[in-house]
């Protein structure tokens, strides 16, 4: 469900401010986590992997090799409202682009191709939030 989803973003770009200097993500790469939506965000600064690695890790969602921690992601999904109805698919869809990218040694550049290959999947599934709701959203809070 598209709401769930933006809740969920919006939720998880509340790290962003603190990951921003430890991962040199400028406002100019990202100005808001909810960018990550729109249609023509372009997947191409290692920063910002780096920064959803910190922001991953701040909400306890990364193992030790920082793959996806699967139950705390399922807990964090779960702890907005109505998130039970997406946890498994989001943990599910996310792992599957992992496997797709684990050749890759580099965590920052990794978990960018994984968030972008998550991003479309969503696309393709129809549970990726527009903009318009982002944006909505994010005025009003
Ligand atoms: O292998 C490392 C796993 C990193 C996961 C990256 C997933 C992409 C997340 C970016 C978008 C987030 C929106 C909601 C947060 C879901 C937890």
């Amino acid at each position: 469900d598209v709401n769930v989803m933006k809740d969920v973003t919006l939720g998880f770009g509340q790290a962003l401010d603190k990951c921003r200097q430890e991962s040199q993500l400028t406002e100019e790469k990202m100005e808001e986590f909810f960018h990550f939506w729109r249609d023509d965000f372009k997947f191409e600064h290692r920063e910002l992997g780096c920064a959803i690695q910190c922001m991953s890790r701040h909400f306890n969602l990364l193992t030790d090799s920082s793959r996806m921690h699967h139950e705390n992601t399922e807990q964090f999904i779960q702890s907005f409202p109505n998130g039970e109805v997406l946890a498994r698919q989001m943990v599910e869809l996310i792992h599957a682009c992992e496997k797709q990218h684990d050749h890759e040694d580099d965590h920052c550049w990794r978990i960018l191709h994984v968030a972008e290959c998550f991003k479309q999947a969503c696309v393709q599934r129809g549970i990726a939030p527009s903009m318009e709701m982002m944006i909505t959203e994010f005025i009003m809070e």
